[in-house]
């Protein structure tokens, strides 16, 4: 059986996940420890996750996961892209991984399993500028700077399994950015967008991160 080996925070894992969830293709989902150097090294080359083996076969980036999984049969990916949508994807960005990263770094992901798993993380990822403590105290900034962004992204969506009406590439990366927003509590999903992630989670077969937002 094919292998995908991943960080269960990471939003480019998500993305590589979702094909085979979509595609109803079993595989086995490894999630190595976040300060792991040598066995992602080994594979290919350097630190990164999500990596595709297969055969014996190694193969990273996300988006070519997907393409190389959803071109084995009927590809589920053929509707077209929309620029709004990867608008709203790159306007909500950084505004959603800064909240994102301090909760990501205190919850409970098998790849910080060990201390220095969760130090590694926190060494590479935190500003020393902007402590992950002080954004985590600051839930006003978090939910006013994410909430307007979800309001509008509910304009953008067509059909609840898929934002452009037909299932695409702005499915794969608009689900794994809702699943990044997730991790943050008490955020407003308005209904289209609350369907839809709904729908996604279901038909993919991977959740949110509900239970453990923080
Ligand atoms: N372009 C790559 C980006 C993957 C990526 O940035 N992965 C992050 C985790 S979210 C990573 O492995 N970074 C190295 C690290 O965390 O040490 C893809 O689309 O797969």
């Amino acid at each position: 059986m094919p292998t995908l080996y991943v960080y269960e925070h990471c939003p480019f894992c998500i993305k590589a996940r979702m094909i085979f969830g979509l595609k109803n293709i079993p595989f086995h989902l490894v999630t190595l420890l976040n300060d792991d150097v040598d066995t992602p090294t080994a594979m290919v080359g350097r630190k990164m996750v999500p990596i595709f083996e297969r055969d014996g076969q190694y193969m990273p980036e996300s988006l070519d996961i997907v393409a190389r999984i959803d071109a084995d049969g009927t590809p589920v990916l053929t509707g077209a892209r929309r620029p709004e949508v990867a608008q709203w994807l790159s306007r909500t960005g950084s505004a959603l991984y800064r909240q994102f990263l301090p909760r990501a770094a205190v919850a409970p992901f098998p790849e910080f399993a060990t201390t220095s798993a969760r130090a590694y993380f926190l060494t590479n990822k935190e500003n020393p500028d902007l402590p992950f403590s002080a954004i985590l105290k600051d839930r006003k900034t978090a939910l006013d700077s994410l909430n307007p962004l979800l309001a509008e992204l509910d304009a953008l969506i067509q059909a609840p399994d898929a934002v452009n009406g037909t299932l695409s590439y702005d499915d794969i990366d608009l689900f794994a950015q809702l699943h990044s927003f997730s991790i943050v509590r008490g955020l407003t999903y308005t209904g289209k967008v609350e369907t839809y992630r709904q729908t996604l989670s279901k038909r993919t077969g991977i959740p949110l991160l509900d239970a453990i937002a923080i």
